[in-house]
C-alpha cells in the first residue's frame, strides 16, 4: 500500500486532477492471479441457466443491460432513456411519448443507478428503477416484460445523480439533485447569487403498491449543496434517508478546487416519516413547476405523456427535527447503509479513512442536542458523537460500499484500483484484491438489501487499457467477477460491459424468471388500431393519412399488397403480431422509412410511420427470422404521384389489381397462403 495516503491525494489534487493509478501488484503477473478453479465456477453449461440476473446501468447510453451471473453473458439491452433501433423503442408511434419531457422529446440520457424493488428490505423481483441524470428523470422498468413502463421527470433539479434510491417497502424512489439550481419558478438569477438562491432539492417519488405508478409526492427544499449518493435506512433506521453531500463550500465555478476546500462535508440524515407528518399537517407549499409523466399501458400497447404543473414542497426551516447534518471527511461519494440498518458508511473521495456512523449514536446525539452549530439553519451533529469508528488506511479514493451479509463490507477504491473487505463492527481490513482498472461501483447480489445473497462481488471498472483486444480509441469498460464465499476474494472472470456501468444490482434468477411475460394476450389487446385477425385488416384513408391495420403471422402479412398511396401521404403501418407463442416476434421494415424498423411481440400492436419520398413500388418485409419461410414474409406498397387516381386497394394472396378485376367478375377471392413449418 501507499505509505502516505494524504500526501498522495494532495499531490493528485494539486496536479489539477483526480487521476487513477494502476494497482501496485497489477504489473507483476499481468493480473493473472485468478483462482485455479475459476473456469469451473463461472461455466454455465449449454442449456443451463445462470444463477443471478445482473441488472446493469449503461451509463452514458441511458439503457440497462441484463446479464447472467456467473457467466457474464448479456441477454438483453433495455432501452430506457434512449431510442433503440433493435426493436424500434422510441421510434414507434406508441413509444415516442415515453421520451417526452418539459423540454420536448429527449431521447437520450445518462443513467447511473439501478434500484430493484424490495419488500421489508428484501428483493421482491418486481421492478427496476433507474435515473436519467442529465434531464432529471426516474424510470420504472418491469421485471416481467423487461421493458420501461413509466418515466417521471423531476422539477427543480439539475443532475439527478443521487437517484433513485428506494425505501425498504418501495414506498418511495428518492432523488437528490447533484447540481443545486434556483427553483424552476424563479430561475433567472445571477450565478453569483448561489448561496441565496440555489437549492438542493430532494424528491420523494411515491410508488403505488400494486401498479407501481409513480408521482412526485413532495420535495424538500434544502440548502444548496451537491447530493451525490444516498441510501434509505432499513430495520431500526427505516423511516430515515441518508445522502452524501459535497460542495458544502457552495461554489459555482472551478469546483475541482473550490469544492475541495473543507476537510469535512456532510451526510444529510432525513427523517422522511417526519416529513410525511408535516405534510399531513399542511406544512407543504405548492409551487409552480413543469414536468412530464409518461406511462406505458400494456393493454393499449401505447404510452401517454402528461405535463404536470405543480409540485408540493417542504421548507426545512418550517419543519424542525426533519433534517440533520453529520460531518463526513472529505467530499463523500458513496453513502451506504449496512443490512441491519445500524451503520452508515461514508466514502470520502479525498479522505484517508472510511468513517462509519452509528444510527443509535445519531439518535442519542439528536436527543441530547449534541450539535456543532448549524448549516443554513439545519443542525450539524458532532462528528465524534455520531461516529462508530473509522477504517484506517483502507486505500485511495473510496467510492462505494456493498455488504456480504456476514458482517463485512467491501469498498471500491478508484485511485488505488482495488476492492477492500473490512469488518463493520471491528473496522479491520480483512482482504484486498486489485481491479483492472479504476473501479467505480461494485455489486454484491442483494448487497444493498437487508438480506444480501452474497457469493460474488462484481467490480465495474472505468478503464480497461490493455485487458482486451483493442478496438480503436474507444475501449470497452469492464466488469470483474470475484468469488467472496471464502475468507479471501478470488478473481474468477473478466467480461466487457455495454456502455459504462455505474451501479448494478443482482437478484436470484428464481425471484424473477417465474414472472416472465411470454406473450401479450390478443383478446386483451386494446390498441385503437388493432386487427385481432386477418378479417379485421383494412386500409383507411383520412385525408393525407393512410392507416394500415395489418397483421403478421408465420409467414405473411395481411395485407401484403397495397395500392393507392400517394406522394404527400403519411402512412401508418399498425402491425399486430397474431402469434400467441412465446419467442415468435415479427419484424417490419419499409424501404426508405426515416425512423426505424419495428419488432412486434406476440399479441402486440406497434406502429411504424412512413412518409413516402419516391413514386414507385416499395418493398416491405419481416426483419426477424421467424420461420423456414421467413424470407417469403414480404410485400409491396405502390406509391403513385400526388394527383393520381389509383384507388386504395389491398389484399394478401392476390394482387390488388387482380382483386379489382375479380370483383367486377363478382368472383370471391381465395386466400392463398402456403402451409409452413413452424419455428
Ligand atoms: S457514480 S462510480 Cu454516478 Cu454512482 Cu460512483
Ligand atoms: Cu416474420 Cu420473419
Amino acid at each position: 500500500m501507499k505509505t502516505n495516503i494524504i500526501k498522495g491525494i494532495a499531490v493528485a489534487v494539486l496536479a489539477g486532477g483526480f487521476f487513477a493509478c494502476k494497482p501496485d501488484n497489477a504489473g507483476k503477473n499481468g493480473g493473472s492471479e485468478i483462482a485455479g478453479d475459476a473456469a469451473q465456477k463461472v461455466y454455465v453449461a449449454p442449456g443451463k441457466h445462470d444463477e443471478f440476473y445482473n441488472i446493469v446501468s449503461g451509463g452514458f447510453n441511458g439503457q440497462l443491460s441484463v446479464v447472467g451471473l456467473p457467466s457474464g453473458r448479456v441477454f438483453r439491452i433495455i432501452p430506457v432513456f434512449s431510442q433503440f433501433a433493435e426493436n424500434g423503442w422510441g421510434y414507434s408511434e406508441e413509444t415516442k411519448p415515453m421520451l417526452n419531457t418539459s423540454h420536448g422529446f429527449v431521447p437520450w440520457d445518462d443513467s447511473h443507478h439501478v434500484a430493484l424493488s424490495t419488500t421489508n428490505g428484501e428483493h421482491d423481483g418486481r421492478w427496476a428503477f433507474i435515473n436519467g441524470n442529465n434531464t432529471p428523470r426516474i424510470a420504472r422498468v418491469s421485471l416481467s416484460t423487461f421493458r420501461t413502463d413509466e418515466i417521471i421527470e423531476l422539477p427543480n433539479s439539475g443532475g439527478n445523480h443521487s437517484s433513485p434510491f428506494i425505501t425498504a417497502n418501495t414506498e418511495y424512489a428518492v432523488a437528490g439533485t447533484r447540481f443545486s439550481v434556483p427553483p424552476d419558478a424563479n430561475a433567472d438569477v445571477p450565478i453569483s447569487s448561489f448561496k441565496q438562491n440555489f437549492k438542493g432539492y430532494i424528491s420523494f417519488v411515491s410508488i403505488d403498491k400494486t401498479t407501481g405508478h409513480m408521482g412526485v409526492k413532495f420535495q424538500l427544499k434544502t440548502p444548496g449543496v451537491s447530493f451525490d449518493l444516498a441510501r434509505a435506512g432499513k430495520g431500526k433506521s427505516d423511516g430515515w434517508f441518508f445522502f452524501s453531500c459535497y460542495n458544502t463550500e457552495q461554489a459555482a465555478s472551478l469546483l475541482e478546487v473550490n469544492a475541495s476546500q473543507k476537510d469535512k462535508d456532510f451526510i444529510l440524515a432525513v427523517n422522511w416519516k417526519k416529513a410525511e407528518e408535516y405534510l399531513a399537517q399542511g406544512k407543504g407549499k405548492k409551487e409552480a413547476a413543469k414536468y412530464a409523466h409518461n406511462v406505458y399501458d400494456e393493454k393499449t400497447h401505447s404510452a401517454n405523456s402528461t405535463i404536470l404543473t405543480e409540485v408540493m414542497t417542504l421548507d426545512p426551516k418550517e419543519c424542525p427535527g426533519m433534517l440533520y447534518f453529520m460531518p463526513c471527511p472529505k467530499s463523500p461519494h458513496g453513502c451506504d447503509v449496512d443490512p441491519t440498518g445500524s451503520y452508515i458508511v461514508g466514502s470520502g473521495k479525498l479522505a484517508a479513512v472510511i468513517p462509519v456512523f452509528s444510527f443509535d449514536k445519531m439518535q442519542k446525539a439528536i436527543a441530547s442536542k449534541t450539535f456543532d452549530g448549524d448549516f443554513d439553519g439545519i443542525p450539524v451533529l458532532k462528528y465524534d458523537a455520531v461516529l462508530h469508528g473509522e477504517v484506517k488506511k483502507p486505500g485511495l479514493g473510496p467510492l462505494h460500499t456493498e455488504f456480504d451479509g456476514q458482517g463485512n463490507a467491501i469498498t471500491s477504491f478508484f485511485v488505488s484500483s482495488e476492492l477492500v473487505k473490512w469488518n463493520i463492527e471491528k473496522l479491520e481490513v480483512l482482504d484486498r484484491v486489485p481491479t483492472y482498472y479504476s473501479v467505480g461501483h461494485l455489486c454484491i447480489p442483494g448487497g444493498p438489501t437487508a438480506k444480501p445473497h452474497g457469493k460474488y462481488v462484481i467490480a465495474y471498472n472505468k478503464i480497461t487499457k490493455d485487458r482486451y483486444l483493442p478496438t480503436g480509441p474507444e475501449l470497452t469498460q469492464s466488469a470483474q467477477l470475484y468469488d467472496i464465499s471464502g475468507d479471501k476474494m478470488k478473481l474468477l472472470l473478466d467480461f466487457p460491459t455495454i456502455g459504462e456501468p455505474h451501479y448494478a444490482e443482482a437478484i436470484p434468477a428464481s425471484l424473477v424468471e417465474k414472472n416472465t411475460k411470454k406473450i401479450f394476450k390478443l383478446e386483451e389487446n386494446n390498441h385503437p388500431y388493432v386487427a385481432k385477425g386477418e378479417k379485421e385488416t383494412k386500409v383507411v384513408r383520412k385525408g393525407n393519412e393512410v392507416h394500415v391495420y395489418m397483421t403478421s403471422i408465420r409467414s405473411h402479412f395481411t395485407p401484403d399488397n397495397i395500392e393507392g398511396v400517394k406522394m404527400g401521404d403519411e402512412v401508418f403501418f399498425h402491425v399486430t403480431n397474431l402469434e400467441q407463442d412465446w419467442d415468435v416476434p415479427h419484424g417490419f421494415a419499409v424501404r426508405g422509412a426515416q425512423n426505424a424498423e419495428i419488432l412486434i411481440m406476440p399479441g402486440e400492436t406497434s406502429t411504424l410511420r412512413w412518409k413516402p419520398t419516391k413514386v414507385g413500388v416499395t418493398p416491405m418485409y419481416c426483419t426477424d427470422f421467424c420461420s423456414a419461410l421467413h424470407q417469403e414474409m414480404q410485400g409491396y406498397v405502390r406509391v403513385s404521384s400526388a394527383g393520381s387516381n389509383v384507388p386504395l386497394t389491398w389484399g394478401t394472396g392476390k394482387t390488388p389489381t387482380a382483386e379489382a378485376e375479380k370483383k367486377t367478375a363478382s368472383a370471391k377471392p381465395k386466400l392463398n397462403t402456403p402451409k409452413v413449418a413452424m419455428k
